[in-house]
């Protein structure tokens, strides 16, 4: 390279970096400012939260400027970039700084300074959230747009926690998505065992409660006909603790995935947590499959002491004969809830498990 040739470029990355743009540059710049301004106008500022009702056949807003834009779906987030399936093809692009945006959403994507970007997000039709560990009073939204949500757990190695359970399934319900539950690793149960009777009684327990439950094991194949039925043309998402097999159900149901389980990542610093990002995978037609990361605690931030008791329906039914109106059935005298589990009319794990989530509400 001749010397003056090294002063061009040097000049030219000075003037890159800022300190002295060049015609074209503030010529890109005024255009991509104005750009951000008719988005501005036109887009009807989505936002995390946003609960707007889907309305069937509701005209699409129009296209910004003379734009094309296209329609996709949020197959996978990292840090630094969101993919994004658009026409059945996979495409990386810049996460948009002023959305937080989940697996599952649907966006829609524009062509801006000769790059695909996100430019609005539609509004969501079912959601997994939690709260923001971080700030409490945000959420976090797992997974959108699911119709089913797989609450996995394993049977051992971790053990099963009825409790985390029972919160998936009031988060998933609340976010308008069906819980159902695949219990794991099945083939490490010894039959007859304290630990099978113990999984017989939780599972008759989920089941009278209209919960879907299905036995199946990663590893040997066993029952993932019937799960795999249950998930046909939805699209679902996997949750549930760390280390209890949703990759490796995800692997098993999925022909092409190759996601990373267990061994490969333990003995790392932040422990078992395998896998740290969603990944939406395709199972067949119209089936599609998000897998998580695993979860520890599930925290129900936002929900009154009134919003769990109506969701545990089968409480309700005995509420209407305690002797306060508001009874939390925890300490009040004269509670028809707990008179119930005492004639054994209601289960006393169930009623355990609604007593647990009361209590910790506060704590949240
Ligand atoms: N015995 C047995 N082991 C299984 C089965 N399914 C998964 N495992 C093992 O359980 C461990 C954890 O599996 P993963 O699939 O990584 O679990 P995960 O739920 O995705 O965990 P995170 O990504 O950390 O949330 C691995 O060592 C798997 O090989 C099963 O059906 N039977
Ligand atoms: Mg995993
Ligand atoms: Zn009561």
């Amino acid at each position: 390279m001749e010397r003056s040739d090294k002063d061009a470029v040097r000049a030219k990355l000075a003037r890159s970096i800022g300190k002295e743009p060049t015609y074209e540059e503030k010529k890109r710049r005024k255009e991509r400012a104005k750009q951000r301004r008719s988005l501005g106008r036109k887009r009807e500022a989505p936002t995390l939260d946003d609960d707007e009702e889907p309305r069937p056949g509701r005209p699409r807003r129009t296209a910004h400027g003379n734009d094309a834009t296209r329609d996709g779906c949020v197959v996978g987030i990292v840090r630094a970039s969101v993919r994004v399936r658009v026409d059945g093809v996979e495409v990386d692009v810049a996460p948009p700084r002023e959305l937080a945006l989940a697996i599952g959403d649907r966006v829609r994507l524009a062509e801006r300074s000769g790059r695909m970007r996100i430019v609005e997000l539609e509004p969501r039709r079912t959601r997994l959230a939690r709260p923001d560990p971080a700030d409490p009073r945000r959420e976090l939204v797992l997974a959108a747009n699911v119709d089913v949500g797989v609450i996995v757990a394993s049977v051992v190695a971790p053990p099963l926690v009825a409790g985390l359970v029972d919160r998936l399934r009031l988060a998933l319900e609340r976010g308008g998505v069906r819980a159902l539950v695949a219990v794991n690793k099945v083939e490490l149960l010894r039959e007859g065992g304290a630990e099978a009777e113990e999984l017989d009684a939780l599972v008759a327990e989920w089941r009278a409660l209209d919960l879907d439950v299905h036995r199946v094991s990663a590893s040997t194949g066993v029952g993932l006909e019937g799960l795999r039925a249950s998930l046909d043309g939805r699209t679902s998402v996997l949750v549930g603790h760390s280390g209890v097999g949703k990759s490796s159900l995800a692997n098993a149901l999925a022909p092409h995935a190759e996601l990373t389980v267990g061994e490969l990542a333990v003995g790392a610093n932040r422990g078992r947590h395998t896998t740290t990002a969603g990944r939406m995978l395709e199972l067949g037609a119209d089936t599609w499959l998000i897998d998580t990361p695993g979860v520890r605690q599930f925290g129900l931030a936002g929900w009154t002491a009134a919003d769990v008791r109506a969701a545990f329906a089968d409480l309700a039914s005995f509420a209407s004969d305690c002797r306060f109106r508001d009874c939390t059935h925890l300490v009040e005298p004269e509670c028809a809830v707990r008179a119930a589990v005492e004639r054994g009319a209601l289960g006393a794990r169930r009623f355990e498990s609604y007593a647990r989530i009361a209590r910790s509400l506060a704590s949240d």
